[in-house]
């Protein structure tokens, strides 16, 4: 399998099983699952066919390990803008955790803190170099440091994904660090 057809298959995958499984006519279940031969019949029939092989190949070989397959069912690990309860238990955060993001937000995040915008949750990062590649799909990145530790001891919840992105549902301005400079540049 071809690493563009790869990526598109992913990007496909993502788009229905986080955001718009109602285009094809899937309907996830609450925990975000939906059968594979539903979702392979409901691609087919609107004109994107996937095999069963490349499904694999995308599940076992995703840079970001983004979705779950058990038994006969699939779903996307985290990212959703749909409305799923994905059963990630809390849990504790390290001291500090990292978010990627690029120049022309900061004011409205120094404003309002970081919030989840179309996702469910902000997505947090526990080393600096993903939060950069992160940040880096938009721009030149900006990592932002979140004080994890303190929001947990204020009585924020936070849950990781089994692919260890660390989820919380805002942080506030008063909880995040800004590189020294940032802003100042374009
Ligand atoms: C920014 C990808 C203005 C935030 C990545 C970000 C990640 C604000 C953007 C995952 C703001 C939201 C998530 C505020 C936050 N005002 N802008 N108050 N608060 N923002 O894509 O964290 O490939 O929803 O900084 O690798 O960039 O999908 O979140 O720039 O893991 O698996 O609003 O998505 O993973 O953008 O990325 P996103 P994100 P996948």
């Amino acid at each position: 399998m071809n690493p563009q057809r790869t990526v598109k298959v992913s990007k496909y995958l993502s788009r229905h099983l986080r955001h718009r499984p109602g285009q094809i006519g899937l309907t996830l279940d609450e925990g975000g699952w939906v059968e594979i031969d539903a979702l392979l019949a409901a691609a087919d029939a609107h004109g994107f066919r996937i095999t069963r092989d490349e499904l694999a190949h995308v599940v076992a070989t995703n840079d970001k390990r983004r979705f779950a397959v058990e038994g006969t069912r699939i779903r996307a690990r985290q990212g959703h803008s749909v409305e799923v309860d994905l059963g990630l238990a809390p849990a504790v955060p390290p001291r500090y955790l990292h978010h990627g993001t690029v120049t022309r937000f900061l004011d409205a995040i120094r404003a309002e803190g970081l919030r989840p915008m179309t996702r469910h949750d902000v997505h947090l990062s526990a080393d600096r170099e993903t939060a950069a590649r992160v940040g880096a799909r938009r721009g030149r990145p900006v990592v932002l440091t979140v004080d994890a530790g303190a929001l947990h001891d204020a009585g924020h919840v936070f849950r990781v994904s089994a692919n260890g992105v660390w989820l919380t549902s805002s942080v506030p301005s008063s909880h995040l660090r800004f590189p020294p400079g940032a802003g100042d540049a374009t």
